[in-house]
């Protein structure tokens, strides 16, 4: 049953660029067919000023993507235009984080011009693959944090929602891996290195943020200047947000930090022209590099002046939006609905009193009440080492102010905690913002609950969790703030735009309306009995996994055999993710198979991708450990035809895009009620994956929604997990279960390390000798039998492939469009508005 739309060969749906996409121009109207393509051939010789036989692949990419700027760009304009006629709520994100991969394709196919596109490269016989290649990924983001604010604006846009995103315009994203004798070695990613055809510099809306103090900046750490007030110039960079269909043409606005040009060098520094240059230096570094996720970056003074460079940049540019547009601040709540991603711009709450207090002249209560009913926050650690806490000198030195109505909030707090629970001091001590006790520490969390009407957590499992263990004393003072949103992601990237095989196969089945409207994908459960569709999805698999094998041969040299089983573990590496869990899965396979040459095994390929915060030392001795049991299995004539582990480098939205379709096996095996949702597992999901996992984050409402029978879930539960902390001890499975000692006795004997003791005695630490925090052992048995069932199932390709389609058709609740829709409805009180 194919749709009208589904004309082109590629079978994707195409609906038309609105008309108005197609301007015209000062200079005449352009025509769009691919053969006088003007506007291509105008930038390419006119944007670089290079002769014909200069101009390579970089420079047609970017003039490509300039001329696709060019055509969405008075959409975007009028966007604009309509917000501000029709004054609508508006809903700001705001995030330390962006993870926006290439945009070029996504912005081509949400603007419906791939035919256009299609008969461009048909016409000029351009190399399509290497000038898309040329574009860099975007990555300023970390993981799963910052990939969910772009799927997040990709739904926005898509629903017709006024938002804007707010991040900063770091010049270095997250770091380049590569991988040197197995080790993890980090690489500056300068993606801005040559111009961004996507970003518009508005350097007229620049805004002021006023600091206590100046500051120096040494190996990221700052050194403050006492008693010198400094002034940072927050610089926007726009980029376009196109919904699919193109109607709604959104802006994220990334802040790039510099030095005041107005600023005063005789007063400053009394004619000492290099000390003030120096200052300049301080303020220009300010938005330089993205920090990594880890433990060891979070007491850095120049992320604390991130987070509130961010906040104050963006809080003056949506105040004075406001102000344009309304007279009364008390109006502020319905016209402006802020989220604040993570604790990371959790200082909004203390700025938006302030702005209110100060610019405003209002009380305390009604800048409270405005502040509370403005601000919603999301959660998405309960790890307590990452729960932000920054100290109070610092609030001293740099936001006096700030600080001043942080003391008062707390004494509020403090004040309301004991009438609630008289004398129950321990719980207002425990509850309160300000942690006291040796250096006084400000708790951003709980600044960020006491000052949102909303508190999320994003699967219900952690929300539950958040609200009944980690900030328990808080969800008791405040019930009616805390909420689940269980996350989702976009169907456009991660399914029609990276699975066009899976994509088009869906499409003929059931029409393209699931695009828009994911749980349309329930309609596909029938078709799970149907032959002529089991196969086609089959056969899309085996493209999909084909089109992988190519590009990884011809990227990294690496042969893979599409006829194994592709299975997956792709994810910041983290102890509590349990890579390792999978490592040892492996070397028991990897001994069975030795023991026992003519076992009957599934032949499999394992893929692990992620990267490792630059100081997190065990997470490397993983990294490191994963290639050497690589090397060894993929070099042993035992088993080098069944088991191959392939460690890919430098894992990104990019490698995702091409991973994530062409595998047959999810591995989220996290220990139970540690990830608080992962996204990953979803994307899997909705691209025929059978996940093998535990019963954590969102993967417990995965499960549900395919059907548990539809899933390898193994493990122990959140609740097994907590409470058998106590006596819990790795030693009791090691001594009791031989295939589990055998395993560690293997890895330990050097095996997989053999001149390297180093690694053995490191993951006997973690595993053994420091108690198994993560309880890998506990897990192992039951990973092993789900594994076995899995490797049954597989033997069986229809049986298999039903379930995969089962999976498909389970996976629209996983739709960021889903997630933001509730968003929209029980926290923003948003609607729609139309562009014209
Ligand atoms: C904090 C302070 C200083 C430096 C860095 C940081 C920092 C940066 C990034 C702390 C945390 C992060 C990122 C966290 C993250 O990605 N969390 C993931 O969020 C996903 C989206 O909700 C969830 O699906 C994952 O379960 C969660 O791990």
């Amino acid at each position: 049953m194919a749709t009208e739309h589904a004309a082109s060969h590629t079978r994707l749906p195409r609906h038309d660029a609105p008309d108005d996409l197609l301007p015209q121009y000062g200079c005449g109207p352009i025509k769009f067919d691919g053969g006088s393509n003007a506007l291509f051939e105008r930038h390419l010789l006119f944007d670089n000023v290079l002769a014909p036989s200069e101009i390579g692949n970089r420079e047609r990419y970017e003039a490509i993507a300039r001329s696709v700027r060019d055509i969405l760009s008075q959409r975007w304009q009028q966007t604009e235009e309509t917000y501000n006629r029709e004054n609508p709520k508006r809903i700001y994100y705001l995030s330390m984080e962006f993870l926006i991969g290439r945009s070029l394709r996504n912005n081509v196919l949400n603007l419906g011009l791939d035919p256009l596109a299609r008969r461009f490269f048909n016409e000029t016989q351009l190399d399509e693959l290497a000038i898309l290649a040329e574009e860099p990924d975007a990555g300023l983001g970390n993981g799963g944090l910052g990939r969910l604010a772009a799927c997040f604006l990709d739904s926005m846009a898509t629903m017709q929602l006024p938002a804007m995103g707010y991040g900063l315009r770091y010049e270095y994203g997250i770091f380049k891996q590569t991988i040197v004798d197995g080790w993890q070695r980090e690489q500056p990613d300068n993606w801005l290195r040559r111009p961004d055809p996507w970003e518009v510099a508005r350097p007229h809306l620049a805004v002021a943020v006023e600091l206590g103090c100046s500051f120096e900046v040494r190996g990221g750490n700052l050194k403050a200047i006492v008693g010198v007030p400094s002034t940072l110039l927050g610089i926007p960079y726009d980029r376009p947000v196109v919904g699919y269909g193109g109607k709604t043409i959104n802006t994220l606005r990334l802040w790039a930090s510099a030095t005041p040009d107005s600023f005063d060098f005789q007063e400053f520094s009394a004619g000492e022209f290099v000390g003030a240059l120096a200052e300049r230096l301080a303020a220009d570094t300010v938005t330089r590099v993205l920090y990594p996720d880890d433990s060891t970056s979070m007491g850095q003074g120049l992320r604390f002046v991130q987070e509130y460079f961010l906040v104050a940049s963006s809080l003056a540019d949506l105040v004075r939006r406001f102000r344009a547009n309304n007279s009364d601040w008390n109006d502020l709540p319905d016209k402006v609905a802020i989220q604040l991603n993570d604790t990371h711009p959790s200082l909004a709450v203390a700025e938006l009193m302030r702005i209110l207090l100060d610019k405003g002249n209002l009380a305390w209560e009604e800048s409270w009440e405005i502040t509370r009913r403005t601000l919603a926050y999301t959660n998405h650690t309960l790890l307590p080492e990452a729960l932000e806490k920054w100290p109070l000198r610092w609030f001293e030195l740099l936001l006096p102010r700030h600080l001043e109505i942080i003391l008062e909030i707390d004494r509020r707090l403090r004040e309301e905690l004991l009438a609630r629970w008289p004398d129950d001091n321990d719980r207002a001590e425990r509850a309160s913002i300000v942690e006291r006790g040796g250096a006084r520490l400000v708790r951003m969390a709980h600044l960020a609950i006491a000052g949102s009407h909303s508190v999320n957590g994003v699967a219900e499992i952690h929300s539950r969790l958040l609200r009944d263990v980690t900030v328990r004393d808080l969800a008791e003072l405040y019930p009616d703030r805390f909420n689940n949103k269980t996350n989702g992601v976009t169907p456009r990237r991660w399914l029609l735009l990276s699975n066009p095989d899976l994509a088009g196969c869906i499409n003929e089945a059931i029409g393209d309306r699931w695009v828009t409207d994911m749980e349309r994908l329930e309609t596909l459960r029938p078709l799970a009995e149907d032959g002529g569709f089991v196969s086609s999805v089959r056969q899309a698999k085996r493209a999909a996994k084909l089109r992988f094998a190519d590009w990884l041969k011809s990227q990294a040299g690496i042969s893979v055999d599409p006829d194994t089983i592709f299975d997956s573990q792709v994810k910041r590496i983290h102890e509590y993710k349990r890579q390792l869990l999978n490592g040892l899965r492996i070397v028991a396979l990897y001994r069975r198979l030795r023991e026992n040459p003519h076992l009957d095994i599934e032949p499999r390929t394992f893929f692990f991708a992620g990267k490792a915060a630059p100081a997190y030392h065990v997470a490397k001795v993983i990294i490191k450990f994963l290639n050497n049991l690589g090397d060894t299995i993929n070099g042993d004539p035992a088993t080098r035809d069944r088991l191959r582990l392939v460690f890919l480098p430098d894992y990104c939205v990019s490698v995702a895009e091409r991973l994530i379709p062409a595998s047959d096996v999810s591995n989220q095996i996290s220990t139970a009620g540690y990830e608080a949702s992962g996204t990953s597992n979803m994307k899997f999901m909705m691209n025929g994956a059978l996940t093998i996992g535990t019963r954590d984050g969102a993967t417990i409402e995965m499960a549900a929604a395919a059907g548990e029978e539809n899933f390898f879930l193994f493990g122990l539960t959140a609740e097994q997990v907590a409470t058998s902390r106590g006596w819990y001890s790795p030693w009791w499975h090691y001594e009791n279960e031989p295939e589990t000692r055998a395993v560690l006795d293997l890895i330990m004997s050097g095996h997989f390390c053999r001149h390297e003791p180093m690694i053995g005695e490191t993951l006997r630490n973690i595993l053994l000798a420091g108690g198994d925090p993560y309880m890998h052992l506990a897990d192992l048995a039951s990973y092993m039998e789900a594994d076995m069932r899995l490797q049954s199932l597989y033997s069986e390709p229809d049986a298999w492939t039903r379930r995969a389609i089962l999976n498909i058709a389970g996976s629209g609740k996983f739709s960021s469009d889903r997630t933001i829709a509730e968003y929209a409805s029980d926290i923003w009180n948003l609607e729609p508005c139309l562009v014209r």
